[in-house]
């Protein structure tokens, strides 16, 4: 049967797109957020509280038990899991998993036993460092400078040494907790982790993920023996080769046959990271289309015809799935700093999509925000910064409309500007996310760039990148053939620039390029 299944298992969901090659339809749609469904790892957000807002972990296991619910919720609604010819997904970019016990080597998974109580005895960590994690400054300064400073970092890698990358995640690992490093004889990125769940194998980590680790070359595709070196002892030996992105890193395990009905042999086809993927699903592989991702981080990315590095030190360079390479720029204030506006003036999203269609203009009457709610990476801000400029109202935070617009305007400018070094402008940007379903949101940044937005019909683009990557390399499938059937926008959906809007922003623009620059 020509269906394929991505999965896509990011910071505060799990989420399942099946597609039929056949009839071009999507047939099963399904997401489960971790918060909701799983209140006992007191992760309502998809990681856990810790005294240092540095600190950002999540527990494994939730990821795992969220795999056995979704897979069940699904079979007890009647999919048939059996329909399916191959599988691939994502995960969340950065956030690392290590175990004690290489998952080729654990006791097979039983069918009769949760997957999450018999994955619990391997981890040799029980808490996986995730990408909103900045506490690895020192560890990120401590890998440049073994290897020549942040350009032999960038020129080999793609980026400088980064906080939330998995390498000074590991090297701060490895000085905090010595044993227990040395006790580990595996990490997995949580793409390889979750590819290496459904096989029972040490699933490879791909190129496209791999990127965001520091420890890549771009250049040779092999892991960087002076990065694994300066990132801490007999690294090499807990990772394996890091392989093309259409790899099938192996069938199914029997778990999955007995308990949920999938074939035996259905193949997986290697895990990447949710942006990469979602540069599939968005049908955005070859260089020419920019994607904006609104989920738990903004993200504004692109696919490249050759590595090209962002001069402020910002962007990434990470694996195409579909051969070469993407750029990409990440926020973390995006929904959580959205969020926490709407919650703080006492708007519901419906309310806060009119506060900025119907009840503000462009511009805000010059009334700017500084967003940072939480620790930023785009610009890189250890600290929270949240600032109001402009009327008095809006300054003690009693003007809800306005401040609902400060706050995606202010992201959108930043966008504009911290993506400059991509190249062109674009005349055409995809949207994807949670968050693009507010058409006010997609308004701003429409003004803010004078592009024409466009969205799919389906939400996830990650798991449909997955979906549509397993057709890719299962059933042979070309790329641009899927993404003419899957990923074509919904043209009744396009949001075009406010007639008039072209200079709404100069002054803003400039404002806020200050106040940045006085943050240093
Ligand atoms: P992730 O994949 O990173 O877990 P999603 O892409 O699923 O995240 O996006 C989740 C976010 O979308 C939520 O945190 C929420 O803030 C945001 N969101 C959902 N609906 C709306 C809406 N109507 N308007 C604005 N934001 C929304
Ligand atoms: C990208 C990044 C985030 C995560 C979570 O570099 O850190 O976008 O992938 O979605």
């Amino acid at each position: 049967m020509p269906r394929y299944l991505g999965l896509d298992s990011s910071t505060q969901s799990l989420s399942a797109v099946v597609i039929d090659t056949d009839s071009g339809k999507v047939v099963l749609d399904e997401s489960l957020n971790f918060g909701a469904a799983l209140p006992e790892y007191a992760s309502p957000s998809g990681f856990l509280e810790h005294a240092d807002p540095r600190v950002k972990h999540s527990d494994p296991l939730m990821w795992v038990d969220a795999l056995d619910r979704l897979l069940a919720l699904a079979k007890a609604s009647g999919f048939d899991w059996g329909s399916v010819a191959g599988v691939s997904g994502a995960g969340q970019q950065h956030g690392s998993v290590y175990l004690s016990t290489p998952l080729a080597k654990a006791r097979a998974w039983s069918s009769g036993e949760p997957l999450a109580r018999q994955v619990a005895p391997l981890l040799s960590r029980k808490t996986s460092p995730i990408w909103m994690d900045s506490s690895t400054s020192a560890e990120c300064r401590e890998i440049a400078a073994a290897v020549g400073g942040d350009d032999a970092v960038t020129r080999s890698t793609g980026s400088r040494a980064i906080e939330r990358f998995t390498g000074p995640q590991i090297r701060k690992f490895f000085k905090e907790a010595p044993a227990a490093y040395e006790s580990t004889a595996e990490i997995h990125l949580v793409s390889s982790f979750v590819a290496g769940l459904l096989t029972q194998s040490s699933a490879s980590i791909d190129y496209g993920d791999g990127a965001g680790m520091n420890l890549l070359d771009l250049e040779s595709l092999a892991w960087n023996q002076k990065l694994l070196d300066a990132t801490a002892p007999g690294l090499a030996e807990r990772l394996r080769r890091p392989v093309a992105s259409a790899t099938v890193v192996g069938a199914i395990a029997p778990y999955f046959v007995e308990k949920y009905g999938f074939k035996t042999g259905t193949p997986v086809v290697a895990f990447t990271g949710d942006n990469p993927s979602s540069l599939v699903g968005m049908g955005a592989t070859e260089p020419g289309t920019a994607v904006v991702s609104l989920g738990t981080s903004d993200t504004v990315f692109a696919a490249m015809r050759a590595p090209k590095t962002d001069p402020r030190g910002f962007g990434h360079v990470f694996g195409n799935p579909a051969g070469g390479f993407m750029c990409l720029i990440c926020y973390s204030n995006g929904s959580l700093a959205r969020e926490a506006v709407a919650k703080k003036v006492g708007l519901d999203w419906p309310a806060f999509e009119r506060a900025i269609v119907e009840q503000t203009k462009p511009g805000n009457s010059n009334n700017l925000m500084l967003p940072f709610f939480v620790p930023e990476i785009t610009p890189r801000l250890p600290s929270p910064s949240v600032g109001l400029f402009g009327t008095p109202e809006f300054e003690s935070w009693q003007a809800p409309p306005l401040a609902a617009r400060a706050v995606v305007e202010a992201q959108a400018l930043s966008m504009l500007r911290h993506s400059d070094w991509i190249g062109e402008r674009p005349k055409t940007i995809l949207v994807t996310g949670g968050a693009a379903k507010n058409r006010g949101i997609l308004q701003v940044i429409a003004d803010v760039f004078q592009a024409e937005l466009r969205t799919l019909a389906v939400a996830n683009a990650s798991a449909l990148g997955g979906a549509v990557r397993a057709a890719n390399a299962v059933g042979r499938h070309g790329f641009a053939d899927l993404a003419a059937r899957f990923s074509a926008p919904d043209a009744a959906r396009a949001v075009r620039p406010t007639p008039g809007s072209e200079r709404a922003y100069d002054a803003l623009r400039e404002a806020y390029a200050e106040k940045l620059a006085r943050l240093g």
